[in-house]
């Protein structure tokens, strides 16, 4: 297997470029944000309590996201891989999801970082929210609350990968295509 984590602020791209690189590598999409907001939109217990943290550009407790991913890794045994795309989001996170992997005898082969300033980030976010009814991209607070949970929680990820020789960072502003054409040639020196 070849397990990628996709990592990045808020709005650098991670949903955009996930959905490329499962067409051309064949792996299996794992989002933390999509399966949350598929809870929500299918009105569970879950989705109702990660809605309020959601909408006030909060992260979800580790327990909710872990049990979901540990659920979604029993469910595809026979894959070529995993892309975690918004997940791991704290160290803990990163901690139990190498004990997930562990129990299968498997690892996470690298993590490509994306780069892109915060103003950038912004800019995007705001623009999605115009199209896209997602209640945290529509409010400018709810976004820089997004960017510092990011800065204050999540950043610390990229050291834990980073003790392992794990993390690549790669330019996350320019067109989507070259954005992609970087990810790709980081993904191609690894994969067998
Ligand atoms: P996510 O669904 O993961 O969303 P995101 O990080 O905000 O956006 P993403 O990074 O995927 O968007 P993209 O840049 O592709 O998280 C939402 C919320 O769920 C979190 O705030 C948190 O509350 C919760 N959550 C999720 N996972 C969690 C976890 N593990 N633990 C706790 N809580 C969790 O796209 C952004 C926009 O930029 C798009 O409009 C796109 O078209 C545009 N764009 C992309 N690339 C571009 C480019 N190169 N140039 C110009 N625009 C570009």
């Amino acid at each position: 297997m070849f397990n990628l984590i996709l990592f990045g602020p808020p709005g650098s791209g991670k949903g955009t470029q996930s959905e490329r690189l499962i067409a051309r590598y064949g792996l299996k999409h794992l989002s933390t944000g999509d399966l949350l907001r598929s809870e929500i939109n299918r009105q569970t217990s879950l989705g109702q309590q990660a809605q309020n943290f959601m909408d006030k550009g909060r992260l979800v407790p580790d327990e909710v996201v872990i049990g979901m991913i540990s659920s979604a890794l029993d469910e595809n045994p026979n894959v070529k891989g995993f892309l975690f795309d918004g997940f791991p989001r704290t160290p803990a996170q990163a901690e139990a999801l190498d004990r997930l992997l562990e129990r299968k005898n498997e690892l996470i082969g690298v993590m490509l970082a994306l780069d892109v300033s915060e103003e950038e980030l912004v800019k995007r976010l705001i623009k999605r929210g115009e199209t896209s009814g997602r209640s945290d991209d529509n409010n400018e607070q709810v976004i820089r609350a997004r960017i510092i949970e990011y800065q204050t929680k999540t950043a610390a990820v990229a050291d834990y990968y980073r003790q392992f020789n794990k993390v690549v960072m790669v330019k996350g502003e320019g067109t989507i295509a070259e954005i992609f054409e970087l990810l790709c040639r980081e993904i191609d020196k690894r994969i067998k």
